[in-house]
């Protein structure tokens, strides 16, 4: 057993902390403040090959491993998990293309992602449940050479922004997890229409909003997998991208923890400060203690996608405790800035109101109980 990381993997992380120190750090409140999507920021993402993290070499990505993927998104996420999520918007999308679909599908799609700079969005989520996947209401019908979709997604992250989009979609007339197709469908499609943005909590600086679908015509060939493997597409794609998520509560967490511990060491009453007292320290060891479980069962989970055995069991915990302890570090922090902390001139407000969809997104904590709750009982 062995807890180093590799002298690639710790110059990964050098680079990506010095570029969010210098680079995100400094923009991350205007951009919360503007709600604007930040193209600049990932314009220079890419240039460093901290962007499409999940894509492979041969398609043009920066090839990292999924520690250094980890790694990445920890550190992107300390400075801004707005920013950290709309990143990874890439990765997701891309994931259900790397599990199930066609050497020609990797190629155009994954390509168009790398070598010429768009945007992709994950369409799962629908208005009657984000949960319930098998429920799905959007309805795909096989006519000639094409499918034909008809329903709408919502909460689909960089949807303004997506060149296309990775849909799950349920054949028409039929039940079961085998009833299910994912596919591509291109954002100029006559039918497909994207809602206005969302105005979110948090996360200001991704975009969100929602997808119609409307007669909209999409060729076989845009298939991924056979028909009827959609469902353990999407439900693989989401066992690449929990323990990332897992990765961007930890980095999360850490940027509040950082803040407290700053504050506590500057922040005086009763003529010392206030890190001097027990009670802010014992939240203090709280924070550091938790961090640290939680980015020890992210990288488990993510060592286990590297090692090619991705266990659902390992990504919900990861997925499950970081960011339960992304939520209570950064309500502690804002406790221990007492009245400052509710105040938007510190960054703990904003880590706060950003914490709490790491608890709902990409399956909330209740989902994640229910899955690991699941393989526990299984036969
Ligand atoms: N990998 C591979 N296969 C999987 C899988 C996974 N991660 N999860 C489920 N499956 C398979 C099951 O093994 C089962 O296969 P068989 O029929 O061959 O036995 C099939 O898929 C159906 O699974 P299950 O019976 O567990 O389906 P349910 O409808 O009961 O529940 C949950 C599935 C609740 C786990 C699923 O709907 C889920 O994860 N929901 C949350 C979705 C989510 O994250 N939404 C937010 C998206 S925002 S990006």
């Amino acid at each position: 057993m062995d807890f180093k990381l590799s002298d690639e993997q710790l110059a990964i992380r050098a680079m990506t902390r010095d570029f969010v120190n210098n680079e995100i750090m400094p923009i991350a409140r205007m951009y919360d403040e503007e709600e604007t999507f930040p193209t600049p920021i990932f314009d220079k993402l890419r240039e460093y090959g901290l962007f499409n993290l999940a894509i492979p070499e041969e398609y043009g990505g920066p090839g990292v491993d999924k520690i250094s993927q980890a790694l990445i998104v920890e550190e992107v996420a300390r400075g801004c998990a707005g920013i950290s999520t709309s990143m990874e918007a890439n990765s997701l999308s891309s994931y259900p293309i790397l599990v199930g679909g066609s050497e020609e599908l990797k190629k155009e799609y994954l390509t168009r992602l790398t070598n010429d700079g768009e945007y992709a969005a994950f369409a799962l989520t629908e208005p009657q449940g984000g949960s319930d996947v098998m429920g799905t209401k959007t309805i795909i019908e096989r006519v000639g050479d094409e499918y034909v979709i008809n329903g709408e997604k919502c909460f689909i992250t960089n949807a303004s922004y997506a060149h296309f989009f990775v849909v799950l979609a349920k054949m028409k007339g039929e039940k079961g997890p085998n009833s299910f197709i994912a596919i591509v469908v291109e954002r100029d499609t006559e039918g497909l229409s994207v809602g206005p943005k969302e105005k979110k909590m948090g996360l200001k600086a991704s975009n969100t909003a929602s997808v119609m679908f409307d007669n909209v015509r999409v060729p076989v060939s845009n298939r991924i997998g056979e028909e009827g493997e959609g469902f353990k597409i999407f439900m693989k794609a989401l066992s690449f991208a929990r323990p990332m998520v897992g990765a961007q509560s930890v980095g999360l967490a850490q940027g509040a923890y950082e803040e407290a511990v700053k504050f506590a060491k500057e922040r005086k009453q009763f003529g010392t400060t206030i890190s001097n007292f027990q009670a802010i320290q014992f939240m203090l060891a709280d924070m550091a203690m938790n961090i640290e479980a939680a980015r020890l069962l992210v990288y488990k989970a993510v060592y286990l996608l590297q090692e090619g055995t991705p266990s659902i069991t390992n990504a919900s915990f990861a997925k499950c405790f970081a960011s339960d302890t992304a939520m209570k570090v950064a309500t502690d922090a804002v406790q221990i800035h007492g009245g400052y902390g509710f105040i938007r001139e510190y960054p703990v407000e904003k880590y706060f109101r950003d914490a709490k969809i790491q608890q709902i997104y990409e399956g909330t904590n209740q989902i994640q109980r229910v899955v690991i709750a699941k393989e526990i009982l299984k036969d």
